[in-house]
């Protein structure tokens, strides 16, 4: 069955370098477009099924439209593809070939790409359409609406418009954003723990919902913005309190980061990165102690600074390492955690 022509649309994976749970609490983040990414061929169909195809399983998914989510790879794309139909992108189902190279379950915003991917190539069987944006914003619909992870915008932001070489310093209440060039002479390395983790799952729902108490007790969403007095002054329980003060914290360290990335200082841009990750595990409580290890190595064997990167729980730390001495300093960490592997690593131009 047949219903156009068949088109196709790229989009990578990023790294967040800084600024988690940010993103629906009025702040700010800095992600990164990694070199790993996926690109997905679509064909119109012309009824209303959706069969799927990927690298990264044997058997294909067959769904349809109407399908609720089910908790499986196939949602991002019945997701993706409702999404279009009712932008008028496209009308019924289609056939999608995924070949991706970006790990499932890492914190790299392989759902995110996924699903922008497939916009993108909707967006491509006419003329014009909407702008990257607006299908960052459908794509988080699909995620929060559709596949129910109440995530913010970061990742689709990131897929559909960071560019190679920069880092995107986005304000994601207003959803403005400026590119800040990587440093030359040190890379962002990406490491895998070893630990794979969903946001499904339940526990960033988890965070979320602290998030949204503290947001009910002060009466604002942008927990980010909030004065540290009015935080640690306020009769609020235990878990809210320090989730908030791990929002404000760290988007305060986001535009630590942003200043230093600009100013050329490696040294304040890693210790940035060092107090994220001693923020996130203390106070958003998102890390594991596998992860503080592999973090703590990697800073002792010398990186400039080191965090776990993305939702949380599992995935990949992001270290900013000196070029000449990357080499070492991987096999070495690689070495001391076997179960850690090398994702990919980005520098500026
Ligand atoms: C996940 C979510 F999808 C993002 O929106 C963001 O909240 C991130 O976790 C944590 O910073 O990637």
């Amino acid at each position: 069955m047949t219903g156009g022509p068949t088109v196709t649309a790229r989009a990578q994976g990023r790294v967040n370098l800084i600024g988690e749970h940010t993103d629906y609490n009025g702040g700010m983040v800095l992600p990164a477009a990694l070199a790993v990414g996926l690109e997905v061929t679509l064909s119109p169909r012309g009824d209303s099924v959706v069969a799927v195809s990927s690298n990264n399983y044997d058997a294909p998914a067959i769904r349809d439209l109407a399908d609720d989510a089910v908790g499986e790879w196939a949602d991002p794309c019945v997701g993706a593809l409702r999404e279009a139909n009712s932008m008028g992108l496209l009308d019924g189902g289609a056939a999608l070939d995924v070949a991706s190279t970006i790990p499932e379950g890492s914190g790299l915003s392989s759902s995110a790409a996924l699903i922008v991917a497939v916009l993108k190539a909707a967006r491509a069987l006419g003329p014009g359409g909407p702008s990257d944006i607006d299908l960052a914003i459908a794509a988080r619909r699909v995620e929060n609406d559709y596949m129910g992870v109440p995530c913010g915008i970061m990742d689709q932001m990131a897929v559909a418009l960071a560019s190679p070489g920069t880092a995107m310093a986005l304000d994601t209440k207003k959803l403005e954003y400026g590119l800040v060039p990587l440093p030359q002479t040190h890379e962002m390395v990406v490491i895998h723990s070893g630990v794979t983790r969903k946001l499904t799952d339940g526990r960033y729902a988890a965070r979320k919902n602290e998030c949204d108490a503290a947001k009910r007790y002060f009466g604002t969403n942008d927990l980010c913005l909030l004065s540290l007095e009015a935080v640690e002054s306020a009769d609020l329980e235990d878990a809210p309190k320090r989730r908030t003060l791990h929002c404000m914290t760290e988007n305060a360290r986001v535009h630590t980061a942003i200043a230093a990335l600009d100013a050329n200082d490696i040294a304040s841009f890693g210790a940035a990165m060092n107090e994220s990750h001693i923020s996130m595990r203390d106070l958003f409580e998102m890390s594991l102690p596998d992860i503080d290890a592999l973090v703590d190595s990697a800073v002792q064997l010398g990186a400039v600074g080191a965090r776990l990167t993305g939702g949380g729980f599992g995935g990949c730390i992001v270290a900013c390492v000196d070029k000449a001495e990357r080499e070492n300093w991987l096999e070495e960490l690689l070495a001391k955690h076997p179960q850690a592997r090398f994702i990919d690593a980005v520098s500026g131009a």
